[in-house]
């Protein structure tokens, strides 16, 4: 085997090892973490959720070591028309065949109490449990640079 050939096959199996980012039905995408400095107590994910299925399916809760609690918020439109941030206690629907966006400014994971600073580029490993998939790992990379249309709203309790 050449020297080539043999870069070639540990490059594939590198491709090979590399985590599968869903399981089953449920395929996520495109998935970031970010907080707002370094300082910051709390930070935020987002992603892109595919539900492949035949069966709607929720999103119903989050889990995570790297924050004292995580919650699946939202934002609202209060009467002054300032954006604020809600839990969702009942989860996001995900209806089959169908993709549920979070971002900025909308639906999001939210992690309070951070227990280190979200470095830029390092991951967060992040378990998302669906009603009907189950449990999901991800591990979401931060990047701190990344802009969206819509803002991260300050956090309302
Ligand atoms: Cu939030």
């Amino acid at each position: 085997m050449s020297f080539e050939t043999t870069l070639l096959a540990s490059l594939a199996a590198v491709a090979l090892a590399l985590p599968a980012l869903a399981e089953g039905t449920i395929k996520v995408d495109d998935a970031y973490a970010r907080s707002s400095g370094k300082a910051a107590k709390a930070g935020a994910a987002f992603m892109m959720i595919q539900n492949q299925g035949d069966t709607d399916d929720r999103l119903i809760s989050v889990s995570s070591d790297v924050a004292a609690r995580v919650e699946l918020h939202t934002h609202k439109i209060d009467e002054n028309g300032v954006a604020k941030m809600v839990r969702v206690e009942e989860g996001f629907v995900i209806p089959a065949g169908e993709t549920h966006m979070l971002q900025r400014g909308g639906d999001h994971v939210m992690f309070m109490g951070l227990s280190a600073p979200f470095e830029q580029d390092a991951t967060v490993p992040v378990t998302l449990i669906f009603e009907q998939a189950g449990e999901v790992e991800l591990e979401i990379p931060v990047d701190l640079a990344r802009q969206d249309k819509g803002g991260h709203g300050s956090h309302s309790n």
